[in-house]
This record gives C-alpha cells, sequence and structure tokens, in this order.
C-alpha cells in the first residue's frame, strides 16, 4: 500500500496523486490541515520538515518531484526510450522555469501590488506568457496531441495539464480563466488531455479547485 500526506489542495502534490491513479497501485489519498501537518511534524515523520510525502512498502520518500518520478514510473509514464525521457524531463524542467517567477508574487502584501505583479508576468512576451507560448509551439508540433510528441501519455502531460490549467482556477488574485483564451493551442490540449479516459474517471467529482481539469471546463471562460 501506498500513502499520498498533503494538504487538500492540488499544489504540490497533484502529480504524484494522477501518477498513483493511474499506476493501478492501491494507495491512499491522506489530506491533513494545518494542525495536522504540524503533529506529523513534531512526531518527526516528515523527513524534512515539509509536505508532501509518499509512504511506500520500503519507507517514506520527501520532496514532491522525487515523489512524482517515483509515482510516473509506477504508472509507466516515463519512457524507456532515453532521448524521449530527456524530451520529456526537457519539458518538465521548462515548466518549472516559468513557474518560479509566479512564486515570488505570493509574498507580496498588498493586494493591488500583488495582481499587477501577475498580470505583468503575462504581458506579451513576458515570462509566463512566453512559457505558455512555448508550451503551444510543443502542442502544435505534436502529431499524437500529448506533448513530447510520444504514442501516449507521459509524465510530461501530468505536469503540463495539473500545473497549467490549475493557475486558471480562480484561486489566484489577478489571474482569470478569460486569459486562456490568448493560447488557443493549450485550450485544444486541455481537450485532449481532459477526455481522456484516465484523467476524465479520475476528476469525475465536485471539487471545489479541480474542475479546471473537467472537459470543457474553459468553453465559457
Ligand atoms: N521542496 C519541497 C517544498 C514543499 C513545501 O514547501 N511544502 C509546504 C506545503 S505546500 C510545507 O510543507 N510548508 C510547511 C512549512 O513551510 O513549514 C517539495 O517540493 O516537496
Amino acid at each position: 500500500m501506498h500513502e499520498l500526506i498533503y494538504f487538500e489542495s492540488p499544489g504540490y502534490a497533484e502529480p504524484t496523486r494522477l501518477c498513483l491513479e493511474l499506476s493501478q497501485v492501491s494507495w491512499k489519498n491522506t489530506t491533513v490541515d494545518w494542525d495536522g501537518f504540524q503533529a506529523l511534524k513534531d512526531s518527526g515523520e516528515l523527513p524534512h520538515g515539509y509536505l508532501p510525502i509518499l509512504k511506500t512498502p520500503q519507507g517514506t520518500l520527501a520532496e514532491s518531484n522525487a515523489l512524482m518520478r517515483y509515482a510516473a514510473a509506477l504508472a509507466g509514464l516515463e519512457p524507456e526510450d532515453l532521448f524521449l525521457r530527456g524530451k520529456v524531463d526537457e519539458i518538465l524542467e521548462l515548466i518549472q522555469g516559468w513557474r518560479a517567477s509566479f512564486t515570488p508574487t505570493f509574498y507580496i502584501e498588498d493586494l493591488d501590488e500583488k495582481i499587477a505583479a501577475r498580470k505583468a508576468l503575462f504581458e506579451e512576451g513576458a515570462k509566463i506568457d512566453l512559457g505558455l507560448k512555448n508550451l503551444e509551439s510543443l502542442v502544435e508540433a505534436s502529431s499524437t496531441g500529448w506533448i513530447a510528441d510520444t504514442e501516449d501519455m507521459t509524465l510530461a502531460d501530468v505536469k503540463a495539464f495539473l500545473n497549467t490549467f490549475m493557475m486558471f482556477s480562480g484561486q489566484f488574485d489577478g489571474i482569470e480563466a478569460s486569459m486562456l483564451k490568448s493560447y488557443p493551442s493549450l485550450m485544444k490540449y486541455h481537450d485532449h488531455v481532459a477526455n481522456d479516459a484516465r484523467v476524465k474517471a479520475y476528476y469525475d467529482r465536485e471539487d471545489e479547485l479541480r474542475w479546471v481539469y473537467k472537459p470543457g471546463a474553459f468553453n465559457n471562460a
């Protein structure tokens, strides 16, 4: 049995959750609130003091990217071919790159300033605009619809789909769903992944934030 422990939010854990689900190993999704996190921390169960962690039959893994790769390998979402695996890693790093520019905005206390800083990242030619356009170029160049031009879904799709569309859930001040309209190929990519039977089955539930992963989520944006 595997057990993923994290807050209820998608945050750092969602790619691992979807990979575990696709792997068909038996796994438990344990969610904690802040007190639950503190209790785990005090009990010494968190190797480096952070969540998420993944308890495996061999012991506990920490660091979200490590969990994600482990779960992706379990799910067969890491290509065997080393060049393709390199391409998948390239896309993961590309996404990590533009997402890093978003992180400092969380620490801006003044709401107007925070909104302005986020909107600036989406201006034509700014970091996130370019990041999203890079993803669009990959989608447009793909003959299969999968972002690394692979025959089936890979970890690059899990990360691109989950991280990109969660940004437009409405939970981040300054970022509205309608901003996706500037990225038509990303909208097509959303259709492709959200309608995959495996993804569709996992997100077929009511959820305050995860509606962004459902087919047609942004049709009326
Ligand atoms: N590098 C870690 C960072 C994880 C992280 O920042 N987790 C937050 C929750 S989203 C946390 O545990 N914060 C508790 C704290 O800072 O004390 C990873 O990727 O897993």
